[in-house]
């Protein structure tokens, strides 16, 4: 039987990454996505021992380049059976009154419209072939809003509607459409939101945070369920973590 294949956003980093890897233990295809090209190679590297694997390298805010870079998939990778919306980051944690209007472009521009171009991309061929499952990568920012979290919220607050839409627009065609929504996860995201403050190295002391592996076994897990199981929204927390801005630490 052939292997199914996925396409993984943000496939450079964390929990992209960390999916690809757990993908391909369970024999599944890849399309590998993100800008920094080099890390998409050393990573195909790496899994193309065990699965066939293809890399794509582009931007997600960029329109144009995310619908050509799919459209240039070679015939084997062109049927996509799952895809992982994972791109995307927090920029910044400034209250509304002094927020950065950069960091807020960029959060809306990848987190929300930067998935819907990558899924307006590939969902025509899951309608025309009736099958195929679409997991977005939310937060447990799209469940609840915490202080100067505001736009990085909103934007995961859309993914969440956005999920819920695409679950009933795409019943018709037997696609499963479901969201995970992590807490803490120790990855470059600290990095990113920070960007080269050393608050970014403090994110994660004294508490265990979730593991970008903890989140790839998840999504395994929803990828492998039967046919008629579709699991719709998980919240998934660190132990240590009770929401948002209650935290156990040592
Ligand atoms: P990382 O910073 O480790 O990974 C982010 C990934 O997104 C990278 O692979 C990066 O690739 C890619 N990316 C970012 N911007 C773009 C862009 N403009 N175009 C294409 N790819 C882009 O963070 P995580 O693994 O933690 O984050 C993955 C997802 O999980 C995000 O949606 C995040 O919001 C969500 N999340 C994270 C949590 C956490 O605490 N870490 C908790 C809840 C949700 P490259 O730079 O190479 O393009
Ligand atoms: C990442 C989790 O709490 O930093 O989405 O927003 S949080």
């Amino acid at each position: 039987m052939k292997n199914k294949i996925a396409l993984i956003t943000g496939a450079t980093s964390g929990i992209g990454r960390a999916t690809a890897h757990e993908f391909a233990k369970h024999n599944i295809d890849l399309i590998l996505c993100g800008r920094r090209l080099e890390r998409l190679q050393t990573i195909k590297k790496a899994l193309e021992k065990e699965v066939d694997v293809h890399i794509l390298n582009f931007d997600v805010r960029d329109k144009t380049q995310t619908l050509k870079a799919i459209d240039s998939l070679p015939e084997a990778f062109s049927e996509i059976d799952i895809l992982i919306n994972n791109a995307g980051n927090a920029h910044g944690l400034d209250p509304i009154q002094t927020g950065n209007l950069d960091d807020w472009d960029a959060m809306m521009d990848i987190n929300v419209k930067g998935l819907l171009y990558v899924s307006k991309a590939i969902i025509p061929g899951m309608t025309a072939r009736q099958s195929g499952h679409i997991i977005n990568i939310g937060s447990s920012a799209g469940k609840e809003v915490y202080p100067n979290g505001n736009v990085y919220c909103g934007s995961k607050h859309a993914v969440l509607a956005i999920t819920e839409g695409m679950r009933i627009d795409l019943n018709p065609y037997g696609i499963k459409v479901g969201a995970i929504n992590p807490g803490l996860v120790e990855t470059e995201f600290s990095k990113v939101r920070f960007k080269g403050d050393p608050i970014a190295d403090t994110v994660y002391n004294g508490f265990h945070a979730l593991q970008a592996q903890d989140i790839a076994e998840i999504i395994y897990f929803m990828v492998s369920r039967p046919d008629h199981v579709n699991i719709a929204d998980l919240l998934v927390f660190p132990t240590a973590q009770a929401n948002s801005t209650t935290v156990k630490k040592n």
